[in-house]
């Protein structure tokens, strides 16, 4: 299937040269299809939703609400109001850290997160941490990118585990089904950032278990500035709201307020309506090519990407996990991260270099900074041998 037609940004050439975008576990590259119907949505029936009843206010709605359904079955939630529309991954967790974190925990309770967490899944907890008196404690990460004996760290007083799915900067995809079961056992809610796996492959929460997963828009072919919180309708139920105004109220009156029934109570003010309805095409895009087709192009490009990567001189590979997505963090000897990206820019390759919002991590493999490259459905092999030429060319300059 040729879809590199479908991104109009990718097969742009800059002064003659292609551009080889290998920045995909920052930000996806957008299909047509997706930019169309946000230009569609803004040219053909603006309006704001669940208020106005005259005929575009009321299209605006349907087409906001209908993309609720289809993330409903993209990732099997068991009920549409279990899915809470966010502007991101960073929204939906910090919503579960002030609306189930800073309600439920208390002195002596224990949150559980990862070495290899985004700082998205890690500053929120030091912050209910700090609010609560909980203590904030961390599964460690061994040499090969892979979590230490986690369910060790699951005990009678930790109450909240909320763990990365799939490293976006080792790729190491973790085993939360494990994790979750053991936790449950104790009692013991689970978030799962699902950032970096939804892209890539199936997900289904209910065969997972989770009570909250997490994603977002842009890393999957929709725009920015949309995410989506699943959380189970009990554990939903329970919380109190994150944000107040707007379509998260019932009644309100001087001196009380009643809130509206979920998913509502989670969406204060007017919503990110032409992101959500971008969302909704961007997940039909993902069907129509099949989440197996992309996690198998991933899997071409990854063991392809670690078998060229890996013959570098002096090169040092960051995570050898068994399980892993297609994302690869690497550093060459002598040779500062943000140079090689510098001249690889000059060649109009795009990859990401720096810390990833991931500082614990790094500090834990000794170093402040990498070189990542990331792929995704639209990349290819021949992308990959420019990346290798042009960091042959860089090295050259740089040695
Ligand atoms: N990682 C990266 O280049 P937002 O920004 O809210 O859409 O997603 C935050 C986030 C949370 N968890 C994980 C695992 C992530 O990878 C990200 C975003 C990007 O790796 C930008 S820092």
């Amino acid at each position: 299937m040729d879809i590199r037609k479908d991104f109009p940004l990718i097969n742009q050439t800059f002064d003659g040269k292609p551009l080889v975008y290998l920045d995909s576990a920052a930000t996806t590259q957008k299909p047509q299809v997706v930019i169309d119907v946000l230009s569609e949505y803004y040219s053909e029936y603006n309006a704001n939703i669940h208020r106005g009843i005259y005929h575009i206010a009321e299209k605006a709605t349907l087409e906001f609400e209908a993309v609720r359904d289809r993330v409903t079955s993209f990732i099997n939630a068991e009920d549409r109001t279990e899915i809470i529309f966010t502007k991101g991954t960073t929204e939906s967790i910090n919503l579960v850290a002030y609306s189930w974190g800073r309600k439920f925990l208390k002195s002596g309770d224990e949150i559980l997160i990862t070495e290899m967490e985004h700082h998205s899944n890690n500053v929120p907890w030091q912050l209910v941490a700090k609010f609560t008196g909980a203590t904030l404690k961390y599964i460690p990460v061994n040499e090969d990118g892979e979590l230490e004996n986690p369910l060790q760290y699951i005990n009678k007083n930790t109450k909240l585990v909320a763990v990365i799915h799939q490293s976006n900067v080792l790729g190491t995809l973790n085993p939360v089904e494990t994790i979750i079961s053991r936790a449950h056992e104790v009692g013991a809610k689970v978030l799962v950032d699902g950032a970096q796996s939804t892209p890539h492959l199936p997900i289904d929460v209910q065969d997972m278990d989770c009570d909250f997963f997490t994603f977002s828009g842009h890393k999957m072919m929709g725009p920015t500035g949309v995410g989506v919180l699943y959380g189970k309708q009990e554990v939903l139920n329970e919380m109190d709201p994150f944000l107040g105004g707007g379509e998260m109220i019932k009644d309100v009156s001087m001196d009380a307020v009643s809130f509206n029934e979920l998913p509502w109570k989670f969406e204060a003010g007017t919503p990110n309506i032409a992101q959500v309805i971008g969302l909704g095409s961007a997940i039909d895009y993902i069907n129509k090519i099949g989440l197996n087709t992309i996690y198998q192009h991933g899997e071409l490009l990854k063991e392809y990407a670690l078998e060229r990567i890996s013959q570098i001189d002096n090169v040092t590979i960051y995570g050898h996990a068994q399980d892993r997505g297609p994302v690869l963090s690497f550093n060459i000897e002598g040779i500062h991260p943000h140079d090689l990206a510098q001249l690889l820019d000059q060649q109009h390759i795009c990859i990401r270099v720096g810390h990833h919002c991931a500082q614990p991590l790094l500090t834990k493999f000794g170093i402040t900074s990498s070189a990542r490259a990331s792929f995704y459905v639209y990349n290819t092999t021949e992308e990959i041998d420019i990346l290798i030429q042009g960091i042959e060319k860089a090295v050259s300059i740089l040695k």
